[in-house]
C-alpha cells in the first residue's frame, strides 16, 4: 500500500503547527518524477519530541573510540555515561598477539557533586596513573561528557601532561554530548583526531603485502568485522586495519600504507577516508558488505579497482562457492518471507545498507530512514557543496590537511583512477533515495508519534529499528528486528550473514506469539483530541 500526500497531510495535522512546519522537510514520499528532492537533515529536534537519535559523546566514545581495544577509554564524567555504553552497542574484540584487549572493561571518573563544585581534574588524572600503573595500555583516550564542558575542567591540559609522565599517548576529546544536534557530531570530532594524531604515525613506510586495504566504518557489530574479514583474506586480501570494529591503535598508526580505503558506513567515517586521501593519496570506494548482491558487488569492484587477472579469479571463485553454499539455506527461509514488507529507520547508514538484503529475501522496504544522517546520505554526495553549514554544524573545527612530504603516493595515475570512477563508487556514495522505490516513504529522525501513526497507515510485516522503539512496537504485535545490536544475533555482513539473517527474520514470522497480541488500539481508543495552541480553550 502506497502512502498519499493526503494520508501525510492527514499525520501532519495531528501535530501542532510549528511541530508540523519542521517535520514536513524531513518526510518525503518518493516520487520520480521530481529528481532527487531535498530532505532535511542533521538538524536540531525539536525539544520534547521523543527521538531515537544519541549524543555527541555516543558518537564519539560509544561508537567510533570504544571498539579499538588495545587503549584504555576513560569517560570523564558521570558514572551514568560509562555504563550506558558498555557492551551494549555489541561491538566485539579478541585479543592478538602483542595486542592487548580492553574492550569488556569500563573505564569512568565516576564524577560525584563535589567534583563538579570543585572541578574533576584531580580525579582524571589521578584515574589516568591508576590505568597506568595497573593495565599498562599503549594509549588512552578521555571522552568529555556534558557536565565536563560545563564546568570547564580542561581535559586536554590534564592529557598533555600525562603524556609527558608517562610516554605514552593520551587523547582528549571535548565530545560533550550537547556539541552537536546528534552522534554525527562525535563521530567527526573523534575522526579530526585520528587524523591528526594516529593514523599515518607508525613506522611503516610501504605495505607488508599486496592488496593491502583498510576497512572503514565497520564497527564488528555482532561480529560483522570478521565476516568481512573472513571473506577479503580468503581471496586474497591483506588487511592492513579496521576502522575500527576489533580495531587497534596499533594497526591504525599505519593504516597510511594502505591502497585503498573501503568505506562501509558513509555517515561516520568519511571525514577519515577523504583526508586519508589527501594526505597520502589513499583513494576509498564505497563498498556495502550487507546483503549477498551487495557483498558480491563490492567484492567485484575491488577487483576491478586492482585490476589484477589473478585477484579477479579467485573473487569470482570464492563468490561463486560461497553463494552455492549459502544460497540454498537462504532460499528455504526466503519462502516463509515472500511479499512481505518492512519498515528499516537506523542511524546513518544501515537504513539503506538493509534494503537489499531484505529484498533478496523477499521482503520490501516501504519505509526508511536514519536517525541522524545528514542530506548526502539521502540523496549522494553530488549536493555536498549545497549544504549549508548552520551553527550547530560550525561547532566542530573542520580539520585542514594536505599532502604529507614524505608519505603521500598516488596509488595509480590519475588517468587511471578517472577512468576507474566512471566505473566504481570511488570518493562516492550516491545515497538512499535513488534505491527507494515510487511510492515509499523516507523520514528523516522518525520520531515515536510518527512511528505508530506509520505502522497503523502501512502495517509493515516487520520493523527494524533499535532498543528505544521495539517494545512498544512488538506490543503493537509486529515482529520488531533491531538492526543497531541485531538483539542477541549476528553477523549479518557477508554470506553468512545473510544466512543469519535469512534465519532470524523467518523465525520472526513463523512465530505463533504475534497471534497471541491485541494491538492495544483495539481494545481502548487512542487518546483523541485536538491541538491547543492558543491557550484559550
Ligand atoms: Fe555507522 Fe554504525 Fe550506522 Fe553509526 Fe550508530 Fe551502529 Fe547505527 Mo546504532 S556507525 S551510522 S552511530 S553503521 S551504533 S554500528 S547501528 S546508529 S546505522
Amino acid at each position: 500500500m502506497a502512502v498519499t500526500e493526503k494520508d501525510l497531510q492527514e499525520l501532519f495535522e495531528k501535530m501542532p503547527s510549528k511541530v508540523q512546519k519542521n517535520r514536513r522537510k524531513h518526510i518525503l514520499i518518493k516520487n520520480g518524477e521530481i529528481e532527487n528532492p531535498e530532505i532535511e537533515a542533521n538538524t536540531r529536534t525539536i525539544p520534547g519530541i521523543i527521538t531515537n537519535r544519541g549524543c555527541a559523546y555516543a558518537g564519539c566514545k560509544g561508537v567510533v573510540l570504544g571498539p579499538i581495544k588495545d587503549m584504555v577509554h576513560i569517560t570523564h564524567g558521570p558514572i551514568g555515561c560509562a555504563y550506558y555504553t558498555w557492551g551494549t552497542r555489541r561491538n566485539k574484540a579478541k585479543r592478538e598477539d602483542n595486542i592487548k584487549n580492553f574492550i569488556n572493561y569500563s573505564f569512568s571518573t565516576d564524577m560525584q557533586e563535589s567534583d563538579i563544585v570543585f572541578g574533576g581534574e584531580k580525579k582524571l588524572t589521578a584515574m589516568i596513573d591508576e590505568v597506568v600503573e595497573i593495565l599498562q595500555p599503549k594509549a588512552i583516550t578521555i571522552s568529555a561528557t556534558c557536565p565536563v564542558g560545563l564546568i570547564g575542567d580542561d581535559i586536554n591540559a590534564v592529557a598533555r601532561e600525562a603524556q609527558k609522565r608517562h610516554g605514552i599517548q593520551v587523547l582528549a576529546f571535548s565530545c560533550e554530548g550537547y556539541k552537536g544536534v546528534s552522534q554525527s557530531a562525535g563521530h567527526h570530532i573523534a575522526n579530526n583526531s585520528f587524523v591528526e594524531h594516529v593514523i599515518g604515525k607508525g613506522e611503516q613506510e610501504e605495505a607488508p603485502a599486496k592488496f593491502s586495504i583498510n576497512l572503514l566504518g565497520e564497527y564488528n557489530i555482532g561480529g560483522d568485522g570478521w565476516e568481512v574479514e573472513r571473506i577479503l583474506k580468503d581471496i586474497g586480501y591483506h588487511v592492513v586495519s579496521v576502522m575500527t570494529g576489533d580495531g587497534s591503535w596499533e594497526q591504525m598508526r599505519n593504516a597510511h600504507v594502505a591502497e585503498l580505503n573501503l568505506v562501509q558506513c558513509h555517515r561516520s567515517i568519511n571525514y577519515i577516508a577523504e583526508k586519508i586521501e589527501t594526505k597520502y593519496g589513499t583513494p576509498w570506494l564505497k563498498v556495502n558488505f550487507v546483503g549477498i548482491e551487495s557483498t558480491i558487488k563490492s567484492l567485484r569492484d575491488m577487483a576491478l579497482y586492482f585490476d589484477d587477472a589473478e585477484l579477479t579469479a579467485r573473487t569470482e571463485a570464492v563468490i561463486a562457492r560461497e553463494v552455492a553454499r549459502v544460497q540454498p539455506i537462504i532460499d528455504q527461509y526466503a519462502k516463509l518471507c515472500q511479499n512481505k514488507t518492512a519498515f528499516c529507520f537506523v542511524g546513518g547508514s544501515r537504513g539503506h545498507h538493509f534494503q537489499g538484503l531484505f529484498r533478496e529475501l523477499g521482503i520490501e522496504t516501504i519505509l526508511a530512514g536514519y536517525e541522524f544522517a545528514h542530506r548526502d546520505d539521502y540523496e549522494g554526495r553530488d549536493i555536498i557543496p549545497s549544504i549549508k553549514p548552520d551553527a550547530d554544524s560550525k561547532n566542530i573545527p573542520d580539520l585542514h590537511v594536505e599532502a604529507d612530504p614524505k608519505r603521500f603516493r598516488l596509488k595509480m595515475s590519475p588517468e587511471k583512477l578517472a577512468e576507474l570512477k566512471q566505473r566504481i563508487p570511488l570518493s562516492d556514495y550516491p545515497g538512499m533515495n535513488v534505491d527507494m522505490k515510487e511510492g515509499h516513504i523516507i523520514v528523516d529522525d522518525l520520531n515515536h508519534f510518527e512511528t505508530e501513526e506509520f505502522i497503523k497507515l502501512l502495517k509493515p510485516d516487520i520493523f527494524s529499528s533499535g532498543i528505544k522503539d521495539k517494545y512498544v512496537v512488538q506490543k503493537m504485535g509486529i515482529p520488531a528486528k533491531q538492526l543497531h545490536s541485531y538483539d542477541y544475533s549476528g553477523p549479518y555482513a557477508g554470506f553468512n550473514g545473510a544466512v543469519n539473517f535469512a534465519r532470524d527474520v523467518s523465525m520472526g514470522f513463523a512465530s505463533p506469539t504475534w497471534n497471541f497480541i491485541t494491538p492495544p488500539w483495539k481494545n481502548s481508543p487512542a487518546l483523541s483530541g485536538e491541538m491547543n495552541e492558543g491557550g484559550d480553550k
